[in-house]
């Protein structure tokens, strides 16, 4: 079989798998997608997928004391009445078992398993302009070419593996925790390493100290968490669930994270502070993501920020008993909710236990990795397993990972080199019918992410639709459509406190050389909702949407130099 290169696409056989669409990725996205364009609008499409199964991002990280921290109840899809009643959800929050047999149900109910191939990663991505088709090879040497290239690779899905000198020497195991072994760890009797405290590391903390014989936990940022309170749901709530669909989903899509609850009207100083005390109690036992919601401007205002800030460093004071530990798990150094606010089962109560330590890289960073263990400057730690819970490449890291090229070759990674560019976060100029779901410029990992996509997912069916019924071949971002959203993300991320938190992976800062730009877009999912439907509602505005013919290639091509003007870049050769 040939497989297709950037250099020699017209060297493709019959072999070639003839498409309308191709979607990248099985996890909530991917599913939700082929759905919507093979059972709604009647395209021939498939999903191609890195992994032997469904599931996407509880596919892969399946790490000790993984559980989603949106509520379960809005951490599904939307979309079908009757799934959503006949499913129940047994805990508050549910954890990577249940959400895949959740997804395996959907998966089954629509029949989505015979148009899904698992083990294969597309490793390239071409557009052909003469044919207006992507030719797209998967690392199996399988091609594929399809009108529409739609990525639904999820945010949070490339591995960050910090380079930290040493590692190959290492003699114990190691893992991490997005790329966890589906047969699980046995921790019984050894000495384990964590590097990283973010809501991952926060997450297995404390059930890798039920097992192992130590657990040393080496901490850079320190972080802060609320309890996530999870428990079985109750039968009572189980019916609201199933009795309410309609209210829920009214409330996750007026909200601008698309949780189930709302975000209070109070601002922080429009209380006393004895009340706002109340307020903080009251949402530290509800726990959850519920805390962030429990004033108006806590990502608005430096100030307001600083009297939950306060609320919650002085819990860990009261939790943890060693006053140094104490004192270095509450050295925080940024707003609350700055970062992704992590939930927690014991995490501040694992470090009043016998076997765990907490290192603080701040003061002993480390140096290098041993064959023995982690040396830190002033220490070494002998261990048996290291355990990098240490974020992601994330937004980006995944579709740059794939040989992504536009019109005249135009490679994805050349026009993101400064930082990622979008419309709407939904398409790149110069890569026509290319669609990113939950793309970086939309507001993605702001969201609970299921709303988010279901959304995503919707417009672009629609939008294809659209196409179709109008005799559209090519749709197209346009260049100063691009450019005003670019700004307007920005200016939504400056409006809240969030791009003050320099060590963030909302700005690439996690990734050593990875541009520093604020990539989600944090104007709220109700706004965005409501942009994204005025452009469709106005013949999809800011698209260059273009019929076959003359029309078509001169409205292109002005797209594409226009595009090459603004991002000042040069056409590499294919
Ligand atoms: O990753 P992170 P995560 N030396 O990047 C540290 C989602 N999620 O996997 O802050 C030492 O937040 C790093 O330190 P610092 C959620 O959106 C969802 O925890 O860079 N330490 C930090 O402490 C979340 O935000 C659920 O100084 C190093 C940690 O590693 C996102 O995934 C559950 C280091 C990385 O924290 C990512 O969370 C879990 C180094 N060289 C996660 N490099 C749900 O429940 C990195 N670190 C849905």
């Amino acid at each position: 079989m040939n497989s297709v290169t950037s250099k020699q696409p017209e060297k493709l056989n019959d072999t070639v798998t003839e498409l309308d669409a191709l979607v990248i990725g099985a996890g909530f996205a991917g599913l939700y997608q082929l759905h919507c364009l093979r059972d709604r609008i009647g395209l021939s499409v498939k999903v191609v997928e890195a992994g032997d199964d469904l599931g996407g991002t509880w596919y892969w990280n399946r790490y000790p004391g993984a559980r989603c921290d949106s509520e379960s109840h809005s951490y599904c899809y939307f979309f079908s009445k009757e799934l959503y009643e006949e499913w129940e959800w047994s805990e508050r929050y549910p954890g990577p078992p249940e959400i895949l047999r959740y997804l395996n149900h959907v998966a089954n109910k629509f029949d989505l398993r015979r148009d899904i191939q698992f083990g294969t990663r597309v490793r390239s991505a071409h557009y052909d302009a003469a044919d207006n088709r992507w030719l797209v090879a998967a690392g199996s040497g399988q091609c594929f070419r399809a009108t529409y290239l739609i990525t639904a690779v999820g945010c949070i899905s490339s591995a960050n593996v910090p380079d930290i000198p040493g590692l190959d020497s290492f003699k114990g195991k190691w893992y991490h925790t997005g790329q966890w072994p589906p047969q699980g760890v046995d921790f019984t009797g050894k000495r384990v390493g964590q590097i990283g405290t973010g809501s991952t590391g926060i997450q297995a903390a404390p059930v890798i100290a039920q097992s192992a014989k130590r657990l040393t936990v080496f901490q850079r940022t320190a972080n802060y968490s609320v309890p996530a309170r999870n428990a079985p749901l109750s039968d009572e709530f189980k019916q609201y669930i199933r009795e309410h669909h309609d209210e829920i989903e009214e409330i996750v899509e007026s909200t601008p994270n698309g949780h189930p609850f709302r975000i209070s009207e109070t601002k922080v100083f429009d209380l006393s502070p004895e009340e706002r005390q109340k307020v903080y109690k009251a949402a530290w036992e509800k726990g959850g993501l519920q805390f962030r919601a429990a004033f108006q401007d806590l990502l608005t205002n430096k100030a307001a920020n600083d009297t939950a800030t306060e609320f919650l460093k002085n819990k860990i004071r009261e939790i943890v008993k060693d006053r140094q530990t104490a004192e270095d798990l509450a050295d925080i150094d940024h707003p609350y909710a700055g970062k992704r606010p992590p939930i927690d089962t014991n995490y501040f109560e694992t470090f009043n236990r016998e076997n765990v330590t907490l290192i603080n890289l701040r003061k002993d960073p480390i140096e290098r990795i041993t064959p023995t263990g982690i040396k830190t400057r002033d220490h070494n730690y002998d261990l048996d397993i290291i355990v990098f819970a240490t974020g992601f490449d994330a937004l980006t890291g995944t579709l740059l990972r794939i040989d992504i090229r536009g019109r005249d070759g135009l490679s994805l990674r050349d026009v993101w080199k400064a930082g990622p560019r979008t419309y709407l976060g939904l398409q790149v100029p110069g890569f026509p019918n290319m669609f990113t779901v939950t793309g970086p410029g939309s507001p993605s990992v702001l969201c609970n992410m299921p709303v988010a996509i279901e959304q995503h997912v919707e417009w672009i069916t629609e939008c294809i639709a659209y196409m179709r019924d109008n005799g559209i071949e090519s749709c197209e971002a346009a260049t100063e459509a691009t450019e005003k959203w670019v700004e307007h993300v920005n200016e939504a991320a400056n409006a809240t406190l969030l791009p003050t938190v320099q060590h963030s992976w909302y700005l690439g800062a996690n990734v050593p050389g990875k541009p520093r730009v604020f990539m989600p877009y944090a104007g709220g999912m109700t706004r965005y909702r409501a942009i994204c439907n005025d452009v469709a509602a106005k013949g999809y505005e800011g698209f260059v949407l273009a019929r076959r013919g003359q029309d078509a290639d001169a409205k292109r091509e002005t797209a594409l130099n226009d595009f090459e003007a603004a991002a000042n870049i040069s056409t590499p050769g294919v």
